[in-house]
């Protein structure tokens, strides 16, 4: 065995040169691997002996693509095209031996071999998309080579990998390894050289390509991804790249997409989205509580609530394996809740989501219980009951008679005080708050609220079982709102005064979903009912809202809301809320003026910013970027402008600070800006050190 260079090492088994890599933790294309390669093949092809190559990677993964940490830097020689142009220029065969993720430049590597063969767990994939750039190694030339535009569309569109199974019946990985990588890709190799088989250059493979209608091509993709990535530079610009593989010579597609691929990294969206990678992997990591730290197991966990937050909660842990005893005060609530459990499998069975034998699986692992003392045996137990201090004070009473030792006691509120909740326990270390947002099955967001006196342990299992299913769990502090709730309220706090100077909700909403977003807070009030919290016997009609709820509008439930909704759930302004609103302006004393969008939404997003500031600054949340998660995993702001922190940071802390200024001078205190935007501004700063 030959070392070349700490990442890479050269074996001769027989006629077959194998080049190991070894660049963990995902093999990433550094500088070290693209040296070691090319001075790996340079050996084996001066070698007499060597009549082809293998090339593998040691550890959990082949290549998984560019060394996103590189990007920005200039590139050292050889890149990763030079490495393709001698591949394809050498006279003996390479054979690419792929397991894991061969994601990216890792798979545009393998599309240079002559030849491919997988482990049947291993996954292929061209997810540059989702870093807001596009293949930038002949990606988009080489896969429509093999798969044909639609299916190269589909795969570069959307960033999905497609499994080893799919990636044999679509061509571009040969065969499947029977067993041991290694071995077979030896096996591969000798049979390749003792068949005399061809070198194959997909890049000389036009054929596939031939009588492709390009302009359906694309207005099937359209069709297909357009409305998810509305918004994404790098969408449309991905499609003219693909669709350069049946317009253009592959070297003039090529140089086409190298232009576009420098265009697209040096722009702010793609800097939002490799932020936003690096920003979802960071929240995992906690100061004081290092990685290792034990964890406490969850064999069941118990949930108080079968209503629509605690039903979706249930759900994720079932469909992740682990039983739930679920309990309500009265059969009745508690069948409805159990029967939702079992509709929305039934529906996701139907809909192709997950298999029937895995829902019955799931269904089965649950336990309704009207019996508090049921929960007696969970390891976890999260309260999902209804949103009052007393209400919760009683709960965790309860439970902390019950509980057993060890046991997490959590609370799903969203805004309340957990020290508060915890106080009535005697094990104010057991408690913390897990909050999770609605629908809890789908969304990705789960806040931990850390307690004054929440345990290390307790902290590390809750983000640990989070992750375990499925959640993006961010840690947070104590505080009315949390993170999101409390930068969300801000926010709805001026779209209600912005109504009443003289925008109309319609006019918030669509500045808002211009922005990104994929709702206002007027549409995202008329989902989730205007009447939470609202009761006819003491309602005062003091606000707008009560008064939408007297005239009976109280969301999309009766059809009716700040929007009036058709069978389709689609809404259009009303003139009834237009009127109960100029009415309500002209109560209380409000001149209406046009408010131009500008103004909206800067009033709607620099009070975030500000909120968000002062979040940092109390430590309720560990960095901005948490904040940004925050955001993106739980309200759906546009990873392309990467959280409302980030966002901060490329319009500038200084041009936000003139303008809370401006509006304070304008609006009042509402608007005084927060100390850290202050001296962030000062100093020249950012709130993230990454726009
Ligand atoms: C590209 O290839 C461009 C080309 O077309 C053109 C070039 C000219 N680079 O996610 P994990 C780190 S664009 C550097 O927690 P998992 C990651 O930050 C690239 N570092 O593990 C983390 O570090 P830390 C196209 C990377 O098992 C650690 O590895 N490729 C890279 O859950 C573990 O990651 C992609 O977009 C990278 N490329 O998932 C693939 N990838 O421990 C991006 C990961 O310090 N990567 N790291 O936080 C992934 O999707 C997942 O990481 C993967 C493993 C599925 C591979």
């Amino acid at each position: 065995m030959t070392t070349i260079n700490p990442a890479t090492t050269l074996d001769v088994e027989g006629e077959i040169a194998v080049l190991t890599l070894d660049n963990p933790p995902v093999n990433a294309l550094s500088h070290i691997l693209r040296e070691g390669v090319a001075a790996g093949l340079e050996a084996a092809a001066a070698d007499p002996a060597v009549k082809a190559i293998v090339l593998i990677c040691a550890g959990r993964t082949f290549i998984a693509g560019a060394d996103i940490k590189e990007f920005g830097k200039p590139i050292a020689a050889p890149t990763l095209q030079d490495l393709q142009d001698r591949i394809e220029a050498l006279d003996k065969p390479v054979i690419a031996a792929l397991h894991g993720t061969a994601l990216g430049g890792g798979l545009e590597l393998a599309l240079a071999c002559h030849y491919r063969i997988a482990s049947p767990s291993a996954k292929v994939g061209l997810p540059e998309i989702k870093l807001g750039i596009i293949p930038g190694a002949g990606g988009t030339q080489r896969l429509p080579r093999l798969v044909g535009l639609p299916r190269a569309l589909d795969m570069i569109l959307t960033g999905t990998p497609v499994g080893a199974a799919s990636a044999v019946t679509l061509g571009i990985v040969d065969e499947l390894a029977a067993g041991d990588l290694r071995a077979e890709a030896l096996r591969f190799a000798n049979a390749i050289v003792t068949e005399g088989r061809p070198l194959r250059r997909i890049r000389d493979e036009a054929q596939r390509l031939d009588g492709e209608n390009v302009d359906a091509a694309l207005e099937g993709a359209r069709e297909r991804h357009g409305r998810k990535m509305r918004g994404y530079e790098s969408f449309e610009r991905a499609m003219d790249a693909v669709a350069n593989a049946a317009r253009l010579p592959f070297d003039e597609g090529l140089a086409r997409e190298r232009e576009i691929f420098v265009e697209l990294l040096g722009g702010t969206q793609s800097k939002a989205q490799r932020y936003v990678f690096g920003a979802t992997r960071a929240v995992a990591k906690i100061a004081d509580i290092p990685a290792d730290t034990p964890t406490r197991k969850i064999g069941r966990v118990g949930i108080i609530g079968a209503g629509t937050m605690g039903g979706g909660i249930a759900m994720k842990f079932l469909s992740a394996g682990i039983p739930v005893t679920i309990i309500e005060q009265a059969q009745e609530a508690l069948d409805r809740g159990t029967g939702t459990i079992a509709k929305n499998y039934a529906a996701s069975v139907r809909r192709g989501r997950i298999r029937a034998e895995d829902a019955e699986k799931a269904n089965a692992l649950l336990t309704p219980s009207l019996e508090f003392d049921d929960l007696a045996d969970c390891d976890l137990i999260i309260e999902a009951a209804f949103e009052e201090m007393a209400v919760k004070k009683e709960i965790f009473a309860r439970l902390d008679a019950i509980a057993r030792d060890g046991a997490i006691l959590a609370s799903n509120t969203s805004y309340l005080d957990i020290d508060e909740i915890a106080s009535v326990t005697k094990r104010p270390a057991d408690v913390l708050g897990m909050h999770f947002f609605s629908p809890a099955n789908i969304m990705k967001l789960l806040e931990v609220v850390r307690g004054r006196e929440t345990a290390k342990d307790v902290i590390a299992t809750a983000m640990k079982i989070g992750r375990d299913i499925g959640k993006t769990a961010v840690l947070v502090g104590v505080c009315h709102g949390f993170v999101g709730n409390r930068m969300l309220s801000a926010r709805q706090r001026e779209a209600n005064k912005l109504i009443l100077e003289g925008a109309m909700p319609w006019d918030v909403d669509r500045v808002l979903t211009d922005f990104g977003l994929p709702m206002g807070p007027f549409q995202m009030a008329d989902l989730a009912g205007l009447d939470l919290g609202w009761n006819r016997e003491t309602s005062k009609g003091e606000t707008i809202r009560e008064r939408l709820c007297e005239a009976d509008r109280r969301g999309q439930k009766t059809s009716a809301g700040f929007y009036d909704y058709d069978e389709n759930r689609k809404g259009s302004p009303s003139a009834m809320v237009e009127e109960i609103i100029l009415i309500k302006s002209r109560e209380e004393g409000f001149e209406r003026r046009a408010i131009g969008d500008d103004e909206i939404l800067e009033r709607l997003v620099y009070p975030m910013i500000n909120e968000g500031a002062k979040i940092l600054d109390e430590g309720i949340a560990q960095r901005a970027s948490d904040i940004d998660v925050v955001w993106i995993n739980g309200y759906g702001w546009p990873v392309y402008r990467g959280g409302p922190m980030f966002t901060a940071d490329t319009i500038g802390p200084d041009v936000i600070l003139d303008k809370m200024r401006e509006f304070e001078a304008r609006f009042g205190e509402d608007f005084a800006p927060a100390p850290m935007l202050e001296r962030i501004a000062r100093e020249g700063g950012s709130f993230t050190g990454a726009a």
